[in-house]
């Protein structure tokens, strides 16, 4: 918990208008850590903001059928009663628009707003070493100075564009998914294609194909899905959301994922054939991401996973009628939830529809966009209106790089991490003092439920920022062989899992042509990484040095 500090100065800049911290980014994380700065430690605090409103990779993922993996139950913040108690979810998942709601009401009731410089991006921030103090800079020309830098900008908020050569002669339009016009997009009577089939193609294909006049779907890697069996919730169940919050929040932050359900303790293999076929059964039907959970294993057994694979590719077979394309789809070589696995709604049974084509652009790859479509390397190509870029994102690291930031002697961090992020718990990097990162690469982040990944970081800094005060420190830095430690036990941790077989996920940077290949999340689960940051901070913050 954030210690409140009634006398929080102890350490004011000497320079006039200066604050004490700057935060980058409006949305789950950045709006969380201005409250615990400004309202429980009393700071100065501005938060800086691209969009024009709050919300973060909410307020740009606008994409048809985008909705929330996470049920919505435990896709909030959980750190204020009130807040459980006076806001209704509608669905089992989220839909974007509802988000956005929500957050709009925690900005509204924390009064938030006031302290967001909307429609602002940073441009560049210099650690200036004389001065002790970050200066940011941003696109409409501001300089603002500040003791604390933090990044709240998001794991999957820079859109991963393909260069494919003719996208410019492109004659139709095109779009990003975490991009999406504001209006929407109307495909009605369109030939439209889609590239990209992950969690966010898995979404969007069924509900363009609704209209569309025609979806083709350009399939790279086939992906696993489970059904999301997503459902109004009844008035009972969020009486008892409220009554149980304690528990629930209990759960969500004693488990390895952040969900609030508990991953089954026994094996695949702690069950005959048939009872295992029964529990995938029962878990196939209740829907969403806890089939991973019917086991403890599947996601550190080869054998384990092979049990779920191959019960998720039958499935497969069976919903899409035509043989070929249930092969291509069902095709799938890696292990079941080594990339991110996704939840659908119809998606298996979109294929069923007269109006959409499957393209396999493994077997046949993108060449180039054309005025009129999409051409493939043996010459075939596919006509279009519409091309939807369902193609992920520069994750975890694209964000913070383009921020433009030089830590100490100048050092840049795209130079600190020219050879994959280093950085010490997922919070600091070596070189660049009192910034901070809120769920970078090397914490649980993008494993693990968002809001509480979230939640312990910006909870985790704000303490260490009262502490500091409280003692008069100014300046906080992870040390050098506490980094190298930390990305020797990230990549330990995923070791022990399935998650590098994937080679193709952007876990490991493997989306973005020439991005170094790093597992960049932290995979030992969200209740060590916890108690490894609690025990950092109780021992004086171990690895960093205090000055
Ligand atoms: O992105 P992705 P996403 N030619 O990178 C393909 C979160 N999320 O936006 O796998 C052809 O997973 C690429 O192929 P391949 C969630 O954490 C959450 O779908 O690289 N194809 C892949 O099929 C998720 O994991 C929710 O071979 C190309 C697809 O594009 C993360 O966001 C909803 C290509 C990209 O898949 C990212 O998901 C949605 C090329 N050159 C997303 N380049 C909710 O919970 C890429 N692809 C709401």
């Amino acid at each position: 918990m954030v210690t409140p500090t009634t006398n929080p100065a102890t350490s004011s800049p000497a320079e006039a208008g200066v604050l004490d911290a700057v935060i980058i980014g409006a949305g789950f994380a950045g709006m969380y850590q201005l409250h615990t700065l400004r309202d429980r430690l009393g700071l100065s605090v501005q938060v800086i903001e691209a969009a024009d409103g709050v919300g973060g990779t909410w307020y740009w993922n606008r994409y048809p059928g985008a909705r929330c993996d996470s049920e919505s139950h435990s896709y909030c913040y959980a750190f204020s009663e009130d807040l459980i108690k006076d806001w209704e979810w509608s669905e089992r998942y989220p839909e974007q628009p509802e988000i956005i709601r929500y957050l709009n009401f925690v900005a509204d009731r924390l009064d938030l707003k006031r302290s967001i410089r909307f429609q602002t991006r940073v441009t560049g921030a210099a650690y200036d070493e004389t001065a002790n103090l970050w200066r940011v800079t941003t696109d409409d020309g501001a300089r603002i100075s500040a003791r604390y830098l933090i990044a709240a900008v998001g794991c999957l908020s820079t859109a991963n564009v393909p260069q494919f050569p003719g996208l410019d002669t492109f004659e139709g339009d095109w779009y990003h998914t975490g991009l999406w016009p504001h209006e929407g997009v109307d495909f009605s009577g369109k030939r439209v294609i889609q590239i990209g089939t992950g969690s966010t193609g898995i979404q969007a294909a069924p509900v363009i194909a609704r209209t569309a006049g025609h979806l083709t779907v350009m399939q790279r890697t086939p992906n696993y899905s489970v059904p999301a069996r997503n459902t109004p919730l009844s008035a009972e169940f969020r009486q008892w959301v409220k009554d149980n919050f304690a528990d629930i929040k209990r759960t969500m932050r004693g488990n390895t994922n952040g969900h609030a359900f508990t991953i089954q303790d026994r094996s695949a293999f702690d069950v005959s054939d048939e009872e295992r076929l029964a529990i995938y059964e029962a878990a196939w039907e209740k829907g969403g991401l806890q089939f991973r959970a019917s086991f403890r294993d599947i996601l550190t057994s080869k054998e384990a996973n092979d049990t779920a694979a191959e019960f998720l590719k039958q499935k497969i077979r069976e919903i899409v009628k035509d043989p070929e394309t249930a092969a291509r789809l069902a095709d799938i070589d890696h292990p079941y939830a080594a990339k991110r696995p996704p939840i659908d709604t119809d998606y298996f049974d979109t294929f069923n529809r007269d109006n959409v084509d499957l393209v396999d652009v493994r077997a046949d790859p993108i060449e180039a966009i054309t005025p009129t479509g999409v051409r493939l390397r043996s010459g075939v190509e596919h006509a279009a209106d519409i091309i939807v870029f369902a193609t992920g994102f520069d994750a975890m690291t694209g964000s913070l790089l383009r921020l433009g930031i030089t830590g100490r002697d100048g050092l840049s961090l795209s130079k600190a991490w020219e050879a994959g992020p280093r950085n010490y718990l997922g919070l600091q990097v070596a070189g660049f003092p009192n910034m901070f990162t809120v769920t970078g690469p090397g914490s649980p982040s993008v494993l693990c439920n968002m809001p509480v990944a979230i939640e312990q970081h910006v909870e985790w800094i704000a303490d260490c920022i009262a502490y500091m005060r409280e003692r008069g420190i100014e300046h906080i830095e992870a040390r050098d062989d506490a980094a190298d430690g930390w990305v020797e036990q990230v990549n330990e941790a995923a070791r022990a899992t399935l998650l590098p077989e994937a080679h193709h996920s952007w876990y490991l940077g493997a989306n973005v042509p020439g991005k170094p290949r790093v597992f960049m999340p932290y995979a030992g689960g969200m209740a060590r990484y916890r108690e490894i940051c609690d025990e950092v901070a109780a021992e004086g913050y171990e690895g960093f040095s205090l000055t």
